[in-house]
């Protein structure tokens, strides 16, 4: 069983990552796609919920499964038989960041990094950047599973 980690903060998850789950699982047996836990940063959604909303959106791709981590991403990657961490790349300003972290997770434990070339649909797509358009009202629903622009809707008028 070849296995990989898609790991993100997916908060929340915006079609641009289920687009490198979904190209991900045709490479590998089975792709875990794991909520990183980081207690200095309070997201919009709890980590049930991030991981609720992802397991919504991957219904249809039958080798994705959700899980959550909080601690190194090798530590996680080695107890659980993980031979490639697959990470989406939208520019250059997100290689020199994910190239360093790629070589220091390959310097502790020998553990590959493989880069997807972000669908050229979603380059300019991140989390936080759907959070800030539709704080303003924007329309964002053709960026963002249905599942997850429902709720993202629900929690900003809740937080409004
Ligand atoms: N298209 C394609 N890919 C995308 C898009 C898009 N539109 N948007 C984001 N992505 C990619 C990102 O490049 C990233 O690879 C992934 O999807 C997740 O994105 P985010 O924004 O949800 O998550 P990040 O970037 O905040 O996640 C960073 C990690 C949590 C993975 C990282 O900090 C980490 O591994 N932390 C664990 C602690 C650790 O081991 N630290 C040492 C690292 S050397």
């Amino acid at each position: 069983m070849r296995r990989a980690v898609c790991p993100g903060s997916y908060d929340p998850v915006t079609l641009g990552h289920i687009d490198v789950f979904e190209r991900a699982a045709k490479l590998f047996d089975e792709v875990v796609v794991t909520v990183m836990v980081n207690p200095k940063k309070h997201g919009l959604f709890s980590i049930d919920e991030r991981m609720d909303l992802i397991t919504a959106a991957v219904t249809g791709i039958p080798n994705v499964r959700v899980d959550s981590w909080q601690g190194l991403l090798v530590d996680y990657c080695r107890d659980n038989d993980i031979v490639a961490i697959t990470k989406g790349l939208r520019a250059v300003s997100d290689f020199d960041y994910e190239l360093q972290m790629a070589q220091m997770n390959h310097r502790l434990t020998g553990v590959e990094t493989l880069f997807m070339p972000t669908n050229p649909e979603y380059s300019f797509l991140s989390s936080s950047l759907v959070k800030e358009v539709a704080t303003y009202g924007g329309d964002v629903s053709h960026l963002l599973p249905d599942v997850v622009h429902t709720k993202l809707i629900e929690r900003l008028a809740e937080n409004r």
